[in-house]
């Protein structure tokens, strides 16, 4: 195809999914224009360079802002197609928040003209494409937009999902299926029509609600999963059961793949999407919200353990493992990890020592407790107790030789051959019961 025939996009939030997008979008060749609210991010992304950690991302941003094909800004500019890839947090009574949402549609609005597609990735509560397509309405009266009026209307309103792993970002926005939810059934075309420049993955076409349901459904089932494995793990601590042996056996049934414990579920997702649900029909949803309180619950176990165990032995030196949401990542929001370290920072000063190797230094709320950060080599050499919250690869490969002599809590049950497991120690740190 020639390059004039490849629609102008804009994408709106150059956060964790909008800027790789928007380079993926530019290296199919489209032209792109980012929109951020930070001045900051804007020059970063004008440079080639990139404010956020993700593989490959760097070398790719770099190439498309070089070849001319996406560039940054602060002011919204007129194009083809708009992706909006902004936040949608709660707020303290776990209610959705679509402020930035709508914040983005006045944004586009103004700009909007016959012919264009406006996509909406955000995770969102169903029913908010409508009623951003409602607000585009509302400040456009001149445009006919879908599903309000008889006639063929002047633009087409969508709802895609993202579904892509942090850390495999590139490569899942290329290859995962999407499913895409129009207003209309001629929106879901004009938008699958756009979906299909750079996604490999299968398109699937249904409505803008279905579409905005799935998404939560897809992490609300992993979090009721996660969560059947933590209580799994509470329950085997107290009938003195080695809770992976039992998962490892269980899962040899063709039919069971029972997720891993951890010290609870962090990131921007799976923690946050359950509650869109729970809000919009909180009678209808016992079961969802009880993972919830389940994964939330289990961080304050591996609290409680760790504590017991960190006063069982006074004079030992203590190390805890990670501090990132999960495995060989660099993120530390919302993290499990982090809350359970910086605890037992408070509680217990300069005998905790952290090892994390993707922090370049520990983040603030450890300032003034004592804790210092040390390297894994360090630890293994130095610390008597090593309470592993993350399964880094850089810790799963310590051999047994290394860790023999260690008293080891391990959450993640990265090291089922440790002799010295904590499961071991229960009864006598007083924690069953
Ligand atoms: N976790 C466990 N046990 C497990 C699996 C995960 O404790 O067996 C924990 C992790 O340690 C982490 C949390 O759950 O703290 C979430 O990790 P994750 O790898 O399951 O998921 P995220 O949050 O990185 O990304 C999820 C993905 N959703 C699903 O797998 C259904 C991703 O595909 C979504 O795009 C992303 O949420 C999102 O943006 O919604």
């Amino acid at each position: 195809m020639k390059s004039e025939n490849k629609p102008s996009v804009c994408v709106v939030g150059l956060g964790y999914i909008g800027l790789p997008t928007a380079a993926v979008i530019a290296r199919a060749g489209c032209k792109v224009l980012g929109l951020d609210v930070s001045q900051r991010v804007v020059d970063t992304i004008n440079r080639g360079e990139i404010h956020i950690e993700e593989v490959d991302l760097e070398g790719l941003v770099q190439g498309v802002v070089s070849r001319g094909l996406l560039s940054a800004a602060i002011e919204v500019a007129p194009a083809d197609v708009f992706v909006i890839a902004v936040p949608t947090p709660f707020d303290k009574d776990h209610a959705p928040d679509i402020s930035y949402v709508l914040a983005a549609g006045r944004t586009i609005a103004p700009v909007l003209k016959a012919g264009d597609v406006v996509i909406l990735e955000s995770t969102s509560p169903v029913g908010t494409t409508e009623q951003l397509r409602d607000m585009i309405a509302e400040m456009r009266p001149d445009l006919k937009v879908p599903g309000l009026v008889g006639e063929t209307p002047d633009i087409s309103i969508a709802y895609c999902p993202e579904r892509v792993l942090p850390g495999r970002i590139l490569e899942e926005l290329t290859n995962n299926d999407r499913s895409i939810g129009g207003i209309t059934p001629r929106c879901a075309r004009k938008a699958l029509a756009f979906y299909k420049r750079f996604v490999r993955g299968e398109c699937v076409t249904t409505d803008a609600r279905s579409a905005e349901m799935t998404k939560l459904v897809e992490n609300a089932y992993r979090d009721v999963n996660i969560a059947f494995a933590n209580e799994l793990s509470i329950v085997s601590d107290r009938m003195g059961l080695d809770v992976w042996e039992v998962i490892r056996l269980a899962n040899r049934h063709p039919r069971v793949n029972i997720l891993s414990p951890g010290p609870g579920v962090g990131g921007h997702c799976i923690a946050v999407d359950p509650w869109f649900i729970v809000h919009g029909a909180p009678k209808e949803t016992p079961l969802i919200r009880t993972a919830r309180g389940v994964n939330d619950g289990k961080m304050h176990h591996v609290i409680a353990k760790a504590e017991a165990l960190v006063e069982a032995h006074p004079d030992a030196k203590v190390a805890c493992l990670g501090l990132a949401f999960k495995a060989n990542i660099d993120d530390f929001r919302e993290s499990p990890a982090r809350f359970v370290t910086s605890r037992l920072a408070r509680k217990f000063g300069r005998r905790i020592h952290v090892v994390e190797p993707y922090a370049a230094e520990l983040p603030i709320e450890f300032t003034d407790t004592g804790a210092v950060q040390i390297d894994i080599d360090d630890a293994l050499e130095t610390c008597d107790i090593l309470i592993v919250l993350v399964d880094h690869d850089v810790f799963r490969v310590v051999p047994l030789a290394e860790r023999a002599d260690k008293l080891v809590y391990d959450t993640r049950g990265i090291w089922p051959d440790q002799p010295r497991a904590v499961r071991e120690e229960d009864a006598r740190l007083k924690l069953v019961g």
